[in-house]
């Protein structure tokens, strides 16, 4: 598929102007994202243990080309350099993730003093260069004993992870205002107990749906935890959003698109935000579950009150009603990602795609953060994930890509359009800082707005980031 940049030199802003004629409210966070898993390397250092994505990624065949996080970026050891990095770029805040068997091998118990050491060194440097760190507790590397205690689809993985909460606010909560439970707890249960095609890799619906509640209960119990330890931080979760649409209007394939938008959004931000599963959906999964996994007083915790809400959006799926016969083509390499609709089709529209085959859809954007601020008022919203993989060459030590480049640009106009709805939209973190370990598709996917090269480690800002880094410093875009 072809894709259809507009040209670099029209999209970099104009450093000679004074002020940007597509401004962003002031104090409007701008930041860059990675995870602890895609980028620290050094797995079997300072204490850690293993976790389930490095069971996952040594186990042959799970991970393309056998790749694995063992050495990633780099970036436990390289950190401070990479911390200098972004204060070239400007960037106002950096969201990383801890890894929980770093800080806790093994996920219970006594704490690991080098691997919390680690991330008060890095919290440190980032307060040092004024850049605000924005902490994850959980993105995606449960200790590999948890897992096999059950994982997340036995209830007490919830309580370990608010004592997971409360030791590492313990350490960090006097310097780190910014706290995120889970990063896209969708991928966690539908890839990692649904379609497998995740870490720990099982294909089990009803697990699915009981490791969804789990997760839930452990980020209510992971707020509270949070908040009891009396430094009022601003506590939230990021959910990874879809827009969604029906191929037709027709009532079969709106009907698809209800499923889909039940699965992928309602299901999270129904519990968190409003206290309840929407109803329709556990319809839908009557054959899946009966939810007896739930207990009194869980949706209270599940719907703690948040101060932010964080979205990670990358795209739209477009689906229609299955026919009759005909079975659907598996969505993302597996056929059991979506329990109890299996059958709806994903339809792609021939539109530009990333290297994901992700289609790329700017307004998408500003359709989910209207409709989240719509259905679910008055919390302050985040983009906490936002970018796209695209193949980059270096030619004479640069990185041109001008694709890349163009998804930002269209995803930042997305922003801004929102916040003319009246869309409170307080910053946007580009995924991701630096290329890094793209889960099962290894190193073979490229993220960064900073090349990384990882026979040496050698970072080359790519032309993105150089764009990036003008878009901060003008806290707006050109006009078009
Ligand atoms: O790399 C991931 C990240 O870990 C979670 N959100 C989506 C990104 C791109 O797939």
């Amino acid at each position: 598929m072809t894709q259809h940049p507009q040209p670099a030199s029209r999209l970099l802003a104009d450093s000679s102007a004074d002020s940007a004629e597509l401004s962003f409210p002031s104090g409007f966070l701008w930041g860059a994202a990675t995870a602890a898993y895609q980028v620290e390397g050094a797995a079997t250092e300072a204490g850690r243990t293993a976790s389930i994505w490095d069971t996952f990624s040594h186990t042959p065949g799970k991970v393309v080309e056998g790749h694995t996080g063992d050495v990633a970026c780099d970036h436990f050891h390289r950190y401070s350099d990479d911390v200098k990095l972004m204060a070239e770029l400007g960037l106002k805040s950096y969201r990383f993730s801890v890894s929980w068997p770093r800080v806790q091998p093994g996920g219970t118990g006594r704490a690991n003093q080098e691997g919390l050491d680690f991330y008060r060194r890095l919290v440190d440097e980032l307060l040092a260069n004024g850049i605000e760190p924005w902490l994850t507790l959980y993105h995606w590397d449960l200790p590999q004993e948890l897992q096999d205690a059950g994982g997340w689809p036995l209830r007490d993985t919830a309580a370990r992870f608010a004592e997971y909460a409360e030791l590492v606010h313990g350490a960090l909560g006097d310097r780190v205002r910014y706290w995120t439970t889970l990063n896209e707890p969708w991928c966690s249960a539908f890839l990692g107990y649904g379609s497998g095609t995740h870490a720990p890799g099982i294909q089990d619906a009803a697990a699915t749906i009981r490791a969804t509640h789990h997760l839930l209960l452990g980020h209510g119990l992971a707020v509270q935890a949070l908040r009891a330890g009396g430094t009022e931080p601003q506590a939230g979760v990021t959910l990874n959003l879809y827009a969604i649409s029906s191929q037709t209007d027709s009532p079969a394939d709106a009907d698809a698109a209800r499923r889909i938008d039940g699965l992928a959004n309602r299901l999270f931000l129904d519990p968190v935000l409003l206290g309840r599963y929407p109803t329709d959906v556990v319809e839908d999964l009557r054959e899946v579950t009966d939810f007896g996994h739930i207990r009194d007083g869980d949706m209270a915790i599940v719907s703690t009150p948040l101060d932010v809400l964080g979205i990670n959006y990358y795209s739209r799926h477009v689906v229609a009603a299955p026919i009759e016969g005909q079975e659907p083509e598996p969505y993302w390499r597996a056929p059991s990602t979506w329990p109890g609709s299996e059958k709806v089709r994903f339809v792609t529209r021939g539109m530009p795609v990333t290297q994901m085959n992700w289609e790329i859809d700017a307004p998408g954007l500003v359709e989910t953060l209207r409709r989240v601020h719509d259905e679910y008022p008055d919390i302050p919203l985040y983009v906490t994930e936002n970018g796209a993989a695209f193949e980059d060459a270096v030619v004479d030590d640069q990185v041109d890509d001008p694709q890349r480049l163009a998804y930002f640009d269209a995803h930042l106009r997305a922003c801004r359009e929102a916040i003319d709805a009246g869309v409170p939209l307080k910053g946007y973190f580009a995924w991701s800082l630096l290329d890094n370990f793209e889960w099962a598709w290894g190193y073979t996917r490229r993220f960064g707005l900073v090349f990384v090269d990882y026979e040496t480690q050698r970072r080359i800002p790519k032309s993105s980031a150089r764009w990036y880094a003008e878009v901060i410093r003008r806290n707006g875009l050109a006009a078009q």
